[in-house]
């Protein structure tokens, strides 16, 4: 029996998250505590919204008050938090907002499981989902580990970052039984459309530029956002208190490669000629302070707790774009609102 608090469970990887704990574990309650900012959507939730396990609490981790209300009434014994702000060129216009919800929300829910959890710590875990981004960038060769300084460059990354430190200073501090993963970039079904992957297969279907920053010749390393639930799964139950865990697939690719397989994909189930989308590639303005490259060492997650990433590459991108072609209906909702206010604020004339 255990009572997990899931934070941001309606964004992208919260949700897949939910899905799986919530059919795996039918003995586990899943509270679910989600702002529903425009990358929340209860949409992604709605093959379990009436299981007898699954809670769904709208409010802001920020919310002190509420945080302490949701952890007693729902007697939560672990948290898995998400939640965030979590797209780095939204940080570079706007970093006030990731300061507050990465930063002020982590705290609040740290100082909300150190209040009510108090002395009683057996079976308790606050388990912090992190991001690769905090080691900064790597040159040519090389990997980040469990040890890689901080060096964060974006104000996403300097928020997260800052959350892990406050997270460990907790477990120093005062003794809450703390976890932390650092992932690499994900993909996969349910990714809000500001994202290079979800992004480019709908401009591809609309036939829009696909805006590349700088010479696409930055690097980054891809896993099925499944494969992270799973480890997020395999962690929670045996990762050891105080450790931190690096997940990632050993799958990097330089993006104009990944655009081409993208585009490659797109036109194949589209029945377009192979690479008539290719014309579409627009080399747009770098972005400020553009990391050059990610790697995640992920061998200590498998030497020491056993996972490893399911699938390949190319089976994954295949399923991923049939996802998007197949929920034309999903895009077409997350995208309405604001998304063109912000679509045409980032990209203006040059991706239009
Ligand atoms: P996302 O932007 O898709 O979802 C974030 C969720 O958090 C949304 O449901 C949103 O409504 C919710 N949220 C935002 N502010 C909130 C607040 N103040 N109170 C309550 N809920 C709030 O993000 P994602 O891509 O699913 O990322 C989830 C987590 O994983 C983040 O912490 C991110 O830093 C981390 N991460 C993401 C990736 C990636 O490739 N996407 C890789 C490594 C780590
Ligand atoms: O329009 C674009 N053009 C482009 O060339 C966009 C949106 C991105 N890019 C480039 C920038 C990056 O090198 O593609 C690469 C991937 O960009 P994003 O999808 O924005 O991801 P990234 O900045 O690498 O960060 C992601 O991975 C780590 C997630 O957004 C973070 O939440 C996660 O922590």
């Amino acid at each position: 029996m255990k009572n997990i608090l899931v934070t941001g469970g309606a964004g992208f990887i919260g949700s897949h998250l939910v899905r799986l704990l919530v059919s795996k574990y039918p003995n586990y309650q899943i509270i679910n505590l989600d702002l529903l900012t425009y990358a929340g959507n209860l949409e992604n939730l709605v093959e379990v919204q009436n299981k007898s396990n699954y809670h769904f609490v709208k409010g802001d981790i920020c919310d002190h008050e509420l945080v302490k209300e949701v952890f007693q009434k729902y007697q939560v014994d672990t948290v898995i938090h998400l939640a965030a702000e979590s797209h780095v060129d939204r940080s570079i216009k706007d970093p006030f907002s990731f300061a507050k919800t990465n930063v002020l929300g982590t705290l609040s829910l740290l100082q909300g499981a150190k209040q009510v959890w108090g002395n009683n710590l057996n079976n308790k875990l606050f388990y912090h989902i992190s991001t690769d981004e905090v080691y900064g960038t790597l040159g040519k060769s090389g990997f980040f580990t469990e040890n890689t300084s901080y060096d964060p460059h974006s104000p996403y990354s300097a928020s997260k970052a800052s959350s892990d430190h406050f997270v460990r200073s907790f477990y120093d501090t005062y003794n809450l039984p703390i976890i932390i993963s650092n992932c690499s970039n994900n993909y996969g079904s349910h990714q809000f459309p500001e994202k290079l992957i979800p992004l480019f297969i709908k401009n591809i279907c609309n036939n829009k530029p696909l805006p590349v920053y700088g010479k696409g010749e930055n690097v980054r390393d891809w896993l099925f956002v499944n494969d992270h639930a799973r480890a997020i799964d395999v962690i929670f139950h045996k990762g050891k208190i105080g450790e931190t865990y690096n997940i990632g697939g050993f799958n990097e690719w330089k993006n104009i490669d990944l655009i081409k397989v993208i585009i490659k994909t797109v036109d194949k189930l589209l029945g377009r000629p192979e690479g008539a989308s290719e014309e579409l590639i627009t080399f747009v303005t770098d972005r400020a302070g553009h990391d050059y490259r990610y790697a995640i060492d992920s061998s200590k997650l498998k030497n020491e707790l056993g996972w490893e990433p399911s699938l390949q590459f190319e089976e994954g991108i295949e399923k991923t774009v049939k996802w998007y072609l197949e929920n034309k209906d999903w895009v077409d909702n997350v995208t309405s609102g604001n998304y063109q206010k912000y679509y045409q604020e980032m990209y203006g004339s040059q991706g239009d």
